[in-house]
């Protein structure tokens, strides 16, 4: 007997993904229900080789559900996670609404995935921020290794991170550039075609944005509370992919060698790393893949004990739907809920 998995934002780019990883690791689901806004109620969403039709998320029963996989933007979740949950259905929730919750793990699961078994006070698991979860994959391993002390990271953040209206947007002001037509700026601060906004999210207080204090909060809870970490994030005119320049200062020396054989060996992780014209990854060719890739490695010589890299990730998959249903994954394989509810 298989699970019962909703997927509320089924018609977001995220929730989209979601259907099509489920679908591609062949989750043992015996039912999966596509659940949006009232606005998209009896549209068709692709699982597989099948088609499901949309449900809004009011008139869900989720009493009768195992698993709800939740990426309908923080204010939904905030309303419903913990509703959804109190009726019994695990929530893993994609928004930022519950990941500094003291009662809400927060996982990547190939750098923390004992921490789950917390999740039975809310019933509720985080899924981190797409800029963090591919940082703290190519971080792990090293801070294994050779203590990271500190982090100076630079985003490179593609616009399908801000949601399926922001690619339109890309896609409207480029082509409006290319036959003269006047360029319009709804979604994002500044114009986006053409050329890149340092700012993701709210400016906080001290300057930084919100964006930039996800990545450094995060990180220590996932990692490392003892991390320092400082980042600057900037959103570029690319559909999909998140890069990232990422400099690490550690404890314990660590050779460029020795960083490449060993991120080789660790969960999630690919090198591509030939220093020759295109021996490394852009975001184009990590769309549509799994791994975190890790490009550029060499030693930092302004520093003791330093590194440079280049890592780059599908912000729709490793960043989202596919570390969400990892999550999953771990839930089942590790026993910690039954299928009770498939009919
Ligand atoms: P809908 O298409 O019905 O608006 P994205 O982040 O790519 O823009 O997608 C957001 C997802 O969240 C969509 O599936 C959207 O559904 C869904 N969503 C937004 N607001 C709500 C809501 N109040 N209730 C349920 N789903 C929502
Ligand atoms: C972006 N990282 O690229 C954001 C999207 O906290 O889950 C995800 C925001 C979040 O715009």
């Amino acid at each position: 007997m298989g699970y019962k998995v909703a997927i509320v934002g089924a018609t977001g780019n995220v929730g989209r993904e979601m259907l099509s990883i489920l679908a591609e690791r062949g989750f043992p689901a015996d039912e999966v229900i596509a659940v949006a806004s009232r606005r998209s109620l009896g549209r068709e969403v692709s699982f597989g080789d099948r088609t499901l039709k949309v449900q809004a998320l009011e008139f869900v029963d989720f009493s009768t559900i195992d698993i709800c996989l939740m990426s309908a933007g923080g204010e939904t979740s905030k309303q419903w996670s913990p509703k959804i949950a109190a009726a019994g259905c695990v929530v893993i929730d994609n928004s930022s609404a519950f990941r500094m919750d003291p009662d809400v793990p927060l996982i990547v699961p190939e750098v923390n995935a004992d921490a789950i078994t917390g999740f039975s006070k809310k019933n509720i698991i985080a899924n981190p921020n797409c800029s963090t979860a591919q940082l703290v994959v190519a971080l792990k391993p090293l801070h294994d290794k050779a203590t990271i002390k500190r982090v100076v990271v630079s985003t490179y953040q593609s616009v399908s991170g801000a949601g399926k209206e922001a690619m339109d947007e890309l896609f409207q002001q480029t082509r409006a550039i290319f036959v003269s037509d006047p360029v319009e700026t709804k979604t994002f601060p500044a114009r986006i075609a053409f050329n890149l906004i340092p700012q993701i999210d709210v400016f906080m207080e001290d300057g930084f944005t919100k964006e930039e204090w996800k990545m450094m909060a995060e990180t220590k809870k996932i990692l490392d509370p003892k991390i320092k970490l400082t980042a600057t994030c900037v959103r570029v005119p690319v559909f999909v992919s998140h890069s990232e320049s990422v400099n690490i200062e550690f404890e314990n020396p660590i050779s460029a060698d020795e960083a490449r054989d060993i991120l080789r060996e660790s969960p999630g992780c690919l090198v591509i790393d030939k220093r020759e014209p295109g021996g490394y990854v852009t975001p184009y060719e990590a769309t549509g893949e799994d791994a975190t890739y890790i490009s550029r490695i060499r030693e930092d010589p302004t520093v003791e004990n330093g590194l440079a890299l280049w890592v780059v990730a599908d912000n729709l998959r490793k960043g989202a739907a596919l570390n969400a249903v990892q999550i999953a994954e771990v839930l089942v394989n590790r026993g910690l809920i039954k299928p009770a509810k498939a009919a």
